[in-house]
């Protein structure tokens, strides 16, 4: 669905008065609103194609109509997304819920909305129906041989889709592990996965990066084989220099650190890929910042710092991506609140005077570290974010502008009310 010029410019008309309003007070708040904002402009953050459906759990999923029915009306989906907010310019694909049938046809599409692949991400932790061998107990853990070999070819074929898509990095989440003591020898189910990532990771072209993704627990619950980001670290180290952890916000046990986390595989340059999602107690994956924005900001201001200490680019150098869905929300809705959270974040991060931050902890004076912080953190930034779409030519206000063009329910009348995309 296109979204026409007129309407963008309409609605923000009519917002600009007051836009121009609240950001005329931040500009004159903060020293650097300008690079700020310039820096928000070119962010991007990828959208998973599973994420365009009503998510499900297993209990039950409850379509909200109008969901994309192709590989095709997904990408749209996304560049509808990227119209409002141009801040979500990359697409995540999933094999095999989405294969690119006409990968020129896709990629093609895709660039049309200004929209580039982002990582791969492989699937060995469900059966298809034409799979000869079952993943029941495990993939590349796996005992059997020829079952660790099914789940290593399918890597490859995710990494030749890839290449065709112009994507250059693969995600490798394995749900390996035992649900029981004694069902699994750790050592041989860490040495069976680690042969099977190296035989992936020999299949990566030149300028391709493996992110190893690990989770705590479930669908296994008492062992998980990449369970958390030291053993993810073990496998990335091991592997080489093209491979890395990517960190998923949902997939650590409760109250984990996860800034701290963050911190130390940056200092060791092993973070290359990051999924975004909030969680109340498991991996819930849950609207991005709904429910612990503060952590949020904390994790994103040892991004930035760990980036810049290495002299990485924010854009082009860590996989930015949401990982998460739901039931009860209009996914798109929803996406657009997960994007602004990330980018409001962001934009908080950049702000952190690193300067005073280091003397107030050279001076081991807390309380100030402190006020640094949440100082940041209760600064609207919420202006900045919206000028840096006006600049691009997106909307000021995407969820409301979603709602006033009536977007889901044109998507019902062109796709119907009983569409469901594939994914969980
Ligand atoms: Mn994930």
């Amino acid at each position: 669905m296109q979204v026409e010029k007129y309407s963008i410019e309409n609605h923000n008309e009519r917002l600009l008065k007051e836009h121009q309003r609240r950001l005329n007070y931040i500009s004159a708040t903060v020293n650097n609103a300008e690079k700020i904002i310039e820096q928000l402009q070119a962010f991007q953050i990828a959208i998973p194609s599973w994420a365009l459906g009503t998510g499900g759990t297993r209990f039950g999923r409850f379509s909200g109509g109008g969901e994309p029915r192709t590989l095709e009306e997904k990408i749209e989906d996304i560049g509808l997304l990227h119209a409002l907010n141009h801040s979500s310019g990359a697409v995540s694909l999933h094999i095999p819920w989405d294969i690119p049938k006409n990968a020129a046809h896709i990629k093609a599409l895709a660039a049309q909305q200004g929209l580039r692949f982002d990582a791969m991400n492989s699937n060995t932790f469900q059966d298809q129906p034409e799979q000869k061998l079952s993943y029941k107990f495990g993939s590349l853990q796996n005992v059997n041989k020829d079952i660790r070999q099914q789940a290593i070819d399918h890597n490859i074929e995710v990494i030749q889709y890839g290449v065709e898509l112009g994507s250059t990095s693969l995600t490798v989440w394995l749900s390996d592990g035992s649900c029981f003591p004694g069902q699994l020898n750790f050592r041989e189910a860490f040495q069976n996965t680690l042969g099977g990532l190296q035989d992936i990771y020999k299949a990566l072209p030149a300028d391709w990066k493996i992110f190893v993704e690990y989770k705590a627990y479930e669908p296994n619950f008492y062992s998980t084989t990449v369970g958390d980001w030291g053993q993810s670290y073990l496998y990335a180290t091991k592997l080489g220099p093209k491979a890395y952890t990517l960190v998923d916000l949902g997939h650590h046990l409760p109250n984990a650190n996860i800034e701290q986390i963050v911190a130390l595989l940056l200092m060791e340059g092993k973070l290359g890929g990051f999924h975004f999602n909030d969680s109340k107690y498991g991996d819930d994956d849950l609207t991005t910042g709904s429910i612990k924005p503060y952590q949020l900001f904390l994790i994103f201001k040892e991004l930035v710092e760990g980036m810049d200490a290495r002299g990485m680019d924010h854009v082009s150098d860590m996989g930015w991506m949401i990982d998460a869905s739901h039931n009860v929300k209009d996914p798109l809705e929803d996406l657009l609140q997960s994007v602004e959270a990330i980018m409001l974040a962001y934009a908080q991060a950049l702000l952190v005077d690193k300067k005073t931050l280091k003397a107030a902890q050279q001076n081991n004076d807390v309380v100030a570290a402190q006020e640094i912080l949440q100082n940041v953190f209760r600064m609207d930034m919420r202006p900045l974010v919206a000028e840096a779409r006006l600049r691009a030519g997106a909307v000021l206000d995407p969820v409301a502008f979603f709602r006033e063009e009536k977007i889901r329910e044109k998507l019902i009348k062109h796709r119907g009310s009983k569409t469901v995309a594939t994914g969980l």
